[in-house]
């Protein structure tokens, strides 16, 4: 694993930890899931259960490959190695919650998400509202809203790639 994933790793694992105790576990999906669909007044809606169950699959992939001794608790360490092995199926295993929160934020279902709907997202996850904006500017240009696969190639990338040049995709959930 090179240096750049490994930050987008510790990242992501920063992330995740969304109570914060310093370890990952199932409460840390669902207390996210709710922050997301809360955040657009979906937690009942066909979208929110889509994103909350794509929460659930992206916890299972992880535990599966990582929980060796079958705790429910993921430590950093070992998160870093499981999210590397689960990216290898970033199609089947990560990209649905991608697409989830995608059309969550996309509020006309025009296959497009503005300014607003995005840094509602990323706020939810817990990236802060400056760097979120940043992000939408580095993934977007002169205020255009983000297309769907311009999400998801940032996204693939952020899993799986360090070409340099695609730092825009490599800062997707703020400074590293
Ligand atoms: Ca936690
Ligand atoms: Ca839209």
């Amino acid at each position: 694993m090179g240096a750049l994933l490994d930050q987008k790793y510790a990242k992501l694992f920063f992330l995740l930890d969304a109570n914060g105790d310093g370890v990952i576990a199932e409460d840390d999906f669902a207390l996210m899931a709710g922050r997301v669909t809360a955040a657009f007044g979906e937690e009942r809606t066909a979208k929110g259960r889509t994103y909350a169950a794509e929460m659930t699959n992206y916890w299972r992939a992880l535990r599966e490959t990582a929980d060796a001794d079958g705790d429910g608790r993921i430590g950093k360490d070992e998160f870093r190695l499981a999210v590397s092995r689960v990216s290898d199926k970033f199609d089947t295993l990560i990209g649905p919650l991608y697409l989830a929160g995608f059309r969550l934020a996309d509020r006309d279902d025009d296959g497009l998400v503005g300014r607003d709907g995005f840094v509602t997202v990323l706020v939810a996850i817990g990236v802060p509202a400056a760097e979120a904006e940043a992000t939408f500017d580095r993934l977007t240009e002169d205020g255009e809203p983000l297309t769907e696969d311009r999400l998801m190639t940032a996204a693939a990338h952020y899993y799986r790639d360090e070409d340099p040049a695609h730092t825009a995709s490599h800062l997707l959930f703020g400074a590293l």
